[in-house]
């Protein structure tokens, strides 16, 4: 179970963002309401939660969930792939000294936490642009070193393994339908998203309910028949920043 998440109110220069969508810039005053509901959504799942400051040099330092890799033993700053984003983790970094010994991946090498995606005690470790080998070694001995397990998966197209690939339990995975196949999560049972509502395959499980993108009724349909309880959640401004629903927090 988790019990706290943090997150970061998005400021102005959100639309600033990193890019690789062609669906306008984000409206602040919307993404404020958006993220004010995910904070909603994290309390009804109980989570407690922690809010940094806004940090209006970092456009893209809403998506927290980049900066940290959190687990119950230790945190694992990360040192983010996109220049643009280096300096955000340092405020991260702060807030979970309360929480969690830390470790810090060591420059030159680069990983995001969009790259990592946890089951139980295995971690999966996404190889992509933001994410380097040297930065997918470093995490992997510092996992070891607690107990954990890891593989990589090369991440391809998509900016972050966590874009088209998430575990919601049970041995199940949602991902895109392109990549049903992929021989490095063979084992698990999988929730195909349709390409068109690609964007619905960045879900996330939290306790005992799943949140989803607002609008993607083929992909609803299908947690749906899964039985999950479901939290939908509108997320158009961060989609225009790339942003999906895990990114908006950190939960441990
Ligand atoms: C970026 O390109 O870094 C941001 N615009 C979006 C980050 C999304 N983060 C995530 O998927 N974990």
């Amino acid at each position: 179970m988790y019990k706290n998440a943090i997150v970061r109110k998005p400021s102005e220069s959100l639309m600033q963002g990193i890019t690789s969508a062609t669906l306008g810039t984000p409206d602040i005053k919307k993404a404020l309401i958006q993220y004010q509901n995910y904070c909603e959504a994290l309390k009804k799942c109980g989570l407690n939660l922690i809010e940094t400051e806004a940090l209006p040099a970092y456009p893209d330092a809403v998506f927290v969930e980049d900066t940290a890799i959190v687990t119950e033993k230790c945190a694992i700053i990360t040192r983010p792939g996109h220049e643009s984003r280096r300096g955000e983790e340092k405020s991260v970094a702060q807030t979970l000294s309360h929480y969690r010994k830390l470790e810090f991946i060591q420059g030159p090498a680069t990983l995001d936490g969009g790259d990592i995606m946890r089951v139980e005690d295995h971690f999966y470790i996404g190889l992509s642009d933001r994410t380097s080998k040297d930065g997918a070694d470093q995490l992997s001995a510092y996992l070891s070193k607690y107990g954990y397990s890891s593989s990589v998966i090369e991440v391809g197209e998509m900016l972050h393994l966590k874009s088209g690939i998430n575990y919601v339990g049970n041995q199940i995975m949602v991902v895109y339908e392109s990549l049903v196949n992929l021989a490095e999560i063979e084992e698990f049972e999988k929730i195909a998203i349709p390409m068109e509502e690609s964007y619905a395959a960045n879900c996330v499980l939290i306790n005992d309910y799943l949140l989803v993108a607002k609008g993607f009724d083929l992909a609803k349909k299908r947690f749906k028949e899964y039985g999950f309880k479901i939290i939908e959640l509108e997320m158009s401004e961060f989609q225009k920043v790339d942003g999906g629903l895990s990114c908006l927090s950190l939960r441990f």
